[in-house]
């Protein structure tokens, strides 16, 4: 019953202006059927002279899950390979790579209703009022419910968020790990430790204190390293120690990281040693992005997942999975990460790529090299709801995809509730479902029995059969009660968390609430992490931190909100928010025009003077494109870093130079028609 800003304001975005209306090859309108054939004919081309592994596919968690579910079983299960990876590397995977470790599956142990319950809330790295608005909801009627509970905010940045907080840590970037390491040791010291919990639970709590000890054994040094007075530190970890109903809510300040799988670990140590998880009201919550993000991760959108939650490397699921599908192949080793992906094309060893869904050329860090790997691409397709976005104009097959409001599916949220997502309008000219679209295509490729799917309902059903299969409690994924829905059941799906199963046909609100974990030995992992700095460190050249991220009322790289003249009152322009100090040292004036310059590119965008980002830090928004700014791409400044690991790539950290643009002379232009002003510096 709640709405964000953009919700509000969706009526604006739904009109047909803007939308893709028919397939088009090299800029002209073409049929399906001609568009599949030749589609065909380029991949089977590619596969028959280089191999199967030089075709990829690149999606997102804008998907639903069926479109996910069935890409996935294209690429792994009949053109063989794992080369199909999603937008959720940028956004997910040090979450999903860390509760692997952590609990030996991708579980995501809390609810919703944990926000209810709890007495501390700890948001890390999240500015939940602009970019999760319906949780901050719920959280600020949590707080008029329960007067005992505490809201904490960590993030360098002072953000909305913290105008509920009773308490702001400003950390100096990148010190998550180091903060929480401090908080293992302090808890131990303190005797805040679940002994019953630890003793029958958890495993590798010994080298983990060790190395907790090792980065923070003395507090006011520690303090001091992660930018914080010595009192709001200690107070922070008191407060933590005294509530035992804590709730860590996290987002990309700790997962887009060059070691950001290590920040999760560094979080859910503290909750599995003070055993703080599996109870109503506590527990480590990773909030997730996009509207799907959790249903690719079930579906195994990750080049290194199978899915249904298995492994690639498991022999027996694999041979699973590929007797579920009647498959003639299917993927054996993990598939080029996000990042990789591109540089492989640069490399040759990609040679046609089908996007579907997601915008790289506005997404991707190193975007420079995005662009230029497009380019270089023998066969790029994309497959999108929008004519004009910055990848479809480097396209040579354009896709036109149904949106919201005229597809049917199903999506899943942060808590592992599926919901039920139901049309209400027919699409637009030739545009339809995604999994038909990636079906009719399959056919083409000659695998008609596999992809004769006659509603996205039949997909469901198949991928709940196989969720169950063999499973036996074995899996954390099981939504096997849902393999016989019929159609009817479908349509009237109420919300339900996973596991669904024929004993818990209602769903389960939150999982280890036996103690149990998915891992070989049962037993939760802690995981010892010593932490690192940024892969790259500021220097004389670049001294100032970039941080990117976004703002209340644009969603990522603007191809729908951008439709919408009330959304546009909140920023109307990209900019570079700058602490007053620094703008006086760099010589920038108020709404002047400044570059933004790293290693790898640049951009010029408006100057934004004000406190709340710290001093030595900027912050860019990530939303603008080519379509709206004539250099306003900030991907292109972004290093392309990754973390190890989990391959997300460091969004929040990138050595920069800022320089005010010098102008002859400038103009306001106020016009009902559009203008190509793709030559102008601004
Ligand atoms: N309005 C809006 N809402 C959205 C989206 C959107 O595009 N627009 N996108 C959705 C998606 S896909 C996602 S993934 C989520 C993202 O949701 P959030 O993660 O909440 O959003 P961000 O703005 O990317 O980053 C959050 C915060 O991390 C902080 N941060 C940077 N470095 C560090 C650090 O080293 N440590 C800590 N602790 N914090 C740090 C930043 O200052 C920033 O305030 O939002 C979702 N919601
Ligand atoms: N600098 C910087 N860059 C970032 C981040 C950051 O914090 N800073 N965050 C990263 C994160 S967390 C994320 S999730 C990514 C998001 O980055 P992208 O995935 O590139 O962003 P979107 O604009 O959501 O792209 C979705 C595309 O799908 C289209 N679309 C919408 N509905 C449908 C549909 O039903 N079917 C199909 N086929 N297409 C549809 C839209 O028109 C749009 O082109 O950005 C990442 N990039
Ligand atoms: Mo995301």
């Amino acid at each position: 019953g709640r709405l964000c800003s953009k919700g509000v304001a969706l009526a604006e975005t739904l009109d047909d202006e803007g939308r893709m209306l028919h397939p088009q090859i090299n800029g002209k309108r073409s049929t399906w059927d001609q568009t599949f054939e030749l589609m065909a004919e380029r991949f089977q081309h590619c596969i028959d002279t280089h191999g199967r592994d030089s075709v990829a596919m690149y999606v997102s968690g804008q998907l639903l899950t069926e479109d996910y579910y069935v890409a996935n079983k294209l690429m792994k299960g009949f053109i063989g390979n794992a080369n199909i990876d999603t937008n959720s590397r940028l956004c997910m995977s040090s979450v999903v790579a860390a509760q692997k470790r952590a609990f030996g599956a991708d579980s995501v142990p809390c609810c919703y209703e944990d926000i209810d319950r709890t007495n501390l809330i700890v948001l890390v790295g999240s500015n939940t009022a602009w970019c999760h608005p319906v949780v901050f909801q719920r959280i600020r009627q949590a707080q008029i419910n329960n007067p005992n509970l505490q809201i904490v905010v960590i993030d360098p940045r002072k953000t909305a968020t913290c105008d509920i907080a009773s308490m702001h840590l400003a950390i100096t970037a990148g010190t998550d790990s180091l903060l929480f390491n401090g908080l293992l040791a302090y808890l131990n010291d303190k005797g805040e430790v679940n002994k019953p919990f630890i003793d029958n639970c958890v495993e590798g709590v010994e080298a983990t204190l060790n190395a907790a000890y090792e980065s923070s054994a003395e507090m006011t040094s520690l303090a001091e390293k992660c930018g914080l007075e010595f009192g709001e530190l200690e107070r922070f970890y008191a407060l933590f120690a005294r509530k035992e109903k804590v709730l860590t809510l996290y987002s990309q300040g700790v997962n887009q990281s060059s070691s950001g799988t290590d920040k999760v670990n560094s979080i859910i140590n503290c909750h599995l040693l003070s055993g703080r998880i599996g109870r109503p009201g506590m527990g480590a919550f990773s909030l997730t992005g996009q509207p799907n993000a959790m249903g690719g991760r079930e579906v195994g959108g990750l080049a290194n997942q199978l899915t249904a939650h298995m492994d690639l490397e498991n022999k027996e699921h694999r041979t699973l999975v590929q007797q579920h599908w009647e498959s003639p192949h299917i993927a054996d080793k993990a598939g080029y990460k996000a990042v990789d992906l591109f540089e492989a094309i640069l490399d040759d060893k990609i040679k046609a790529l089908w996007v579907i869904g997601t915008n790289p050329a506005v997404s991707r860090p190193n975007n420079n090299r995005v662009r230029e790997a497009f380019s270089h691409c023998e066969f790029l397709v994309q497959l999108d709801c929008m004519q004009n976005t910055d990848t479809a104009d480097l396209a040579d097959v354009l896709l036109p995809a149904s949106t919201w409001g005229e597809r049917n599916g199903m999506v899943t949220n942060s808590e592992r509730c599926i919901s039920r997502q139901r049309a209400f309008r027919e699409p637009p000219g030739s545009a339809m479902a995604d999994w038909k679209i990636i079906s009719l295509f399959a056919k083409k490729m000659g695998y008609h029995d596999a992809f004769s799917y006659e509603s996205s309902r039949e997909i469901f059903n198949e991928f709940a059969a196989l969720s169950g299969k063999e499973n036996n409690g074995s899996r954390d994924f099981d939504i096997s009660a849902c393999a016989d829905l019929d159609e009817k059941a479908y349509d009237s799906f109420v919300p339900s968390q996973w596991p669904i199963t024929y004993k818990n046909p209602a769903g389960t609100a939150r999982l280890f609430t036996d103690g149990k974990f998915f891992t070989a030995s049962g037993k939760a992992q802690m995981i010892p992490v010593t932490p690192k700095s940024a892969a790259n460190p500021t220097t004389e050249k670049y001294p100032l931190i970039l941080n990117t991220g976004r703002i209340r009322d644009q969603w990522h790289t603007m191809t729908r909100t951008g439709k919408s003249p009330t959304l546009s009152t909140h920023f109307s322009e990209a900019f570079v928010h700058i602490h007053p100090d620094d703008a006086n040292q760099y010589k920038i004036l108020t709404d002047d025009l400044v570059c933004v310059k790293s290693v790898w590119g640049e951009v010029t965008v408006r100057a934004l003077i004000r406190d709340g980002v710290a001093k030595g830090m900027v912050f860019s928004p990530m939303h603008w494109n080519d379509q709206y700014a004539s250099n306003a791409v900030i991907v292109c400044v972004v290093n392309a870093d990754c973390d190890p690991v989990s391959g997300q790539p460091e969004f929040k950290h990138t050595p920069v130079c800022i320089t005010p643009v010098k102008k002859a002379w400038y103009g306001f232009l106020l016009s009902r028609r559009q203008h190509d002003l793709s030559s102008q510096d601004y």
